[in-house]
């Protein structure tokens, strides 16, 4: 359950896909979880009462504090297994639609035999991104949210023992399209990266600070569609530093392939 926000995740769903070299046939494995309802047992013995004292009411700051402190531990645990293999792990994070899918899917077909991928995919619903992914080759998993609006770092924990991500590898984990709640939830990420598109409006960092303050990189996407807007690139930079001085900028048409040198650059640069 997501207490800041109010979201509760009835429970989320993994599905590992394995790569496929044709779009749209894949094979996956399900691996549901089960909620097993406690069962009523009966005993002979006689019930004895025992008065204990009420559990203690926990306000909603001191849940919200549980949550975060919990995910912080297992954030710790990913961070770990991660800097342990020398594995590049990247949170995308985003509003819906920003291009986050494609910016992998042209990444996988461009560098595939340059460095070794493996994705993890958040939505609240389907398997869409992740067949598209399993097209191109990569290993990858999908977590299903259910109800909750962001990923978990417990989520993601599961994904890597299912996808066993090779040393020196990359890990790349598409958050659920949002630009609010994802911003609280440390994934054990090395970088995290929010994408905008420029269809977006470039007040988005100072409506939705939090975003662009956990950012180490901003990815401006769709900018083959700068002709036909009023939107202003650097404006939306100014924007962004007033948050986040130390944030980074590239600028990229995930359809058109425009820019994308740079982010690769970005990608095999040493994070040690
Ligand atoms: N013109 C243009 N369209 C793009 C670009 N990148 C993505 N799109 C389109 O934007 C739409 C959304 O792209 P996705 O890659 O699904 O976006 P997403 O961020 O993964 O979306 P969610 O996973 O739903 O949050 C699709 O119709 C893409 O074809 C781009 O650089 N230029
Ligand atoms: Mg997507």
């Amino acid at each position: 359950m997501c207490a800041t926000c109010g979201c509760s995740g009835n429970g989320h769903q993994l599905k590992t896909l394995l790569p496929v070299q044709k779009p749209g046939a894949f094979a996956g494995l399900t691996l549901d979880r089960q909620v097993v309802q406690p069962t009523e047992v009966q005993s002979e013995i006689p019930a004895v009462r025992v008065q204990t004292p009420p559990p203690p009411v926990k306000t909603l700051v001191e849940l919200e504090r549980d949550i975060l402190d919990k995910n912080k531990r297992m954030a710790e645990r990913n961070r770990g297994f991660f800097e342990a293999r020398n594995i590049r792990a990247i949170n995308l994070v985003s509003s819906p639609g920003s291009g986050k899918t494609a910016l992998l899917e042209r990444t996988l077909a461009e560098q595939a035999g340059k460095e070794q991928f493996y994705v993890i995919e958040g939505d609240q619903q389907t398997t869409r991104d992740a067949e598209r992914i399993a097209a191109g080759g990569a290993p990858v998993v999908q977590i299903n949210t259910g109800k909750g609006c962001h990923l978990e770092a417990d989520m993601v924990h599961q994904a890597i023992r299912e996808l066993q991500p090779a040393t020196d590898s990359v890990v790349f984990i598409e958050n659920v399209g949002n630009l609010v709640c994802p911003s609280m939830f440390d994934l054990g990420e090395s970088r995290r990266v929010v994408v905008i598109s420029v269809t977006e409006g470039e007040d988005k960092p100072i409506k939705y600070p939090d975003m662009f303050h956990t950012a180490d990189l901003c990815v401006i996407n769709k900018i083959d569609l700068l002709p036909y807007l009023k939107f202003d690139v650097e404006q939306l930079k100014e924007y962004a530093r007033q948050v986040n001085p130390k944030l980074e900028f590239l600028e990229v048409s995930a359809t058109t392939g425009a820019g994308m040198d740079g982010w690769y650059a970005w990608l095999s640069q040493s994070w040690q």
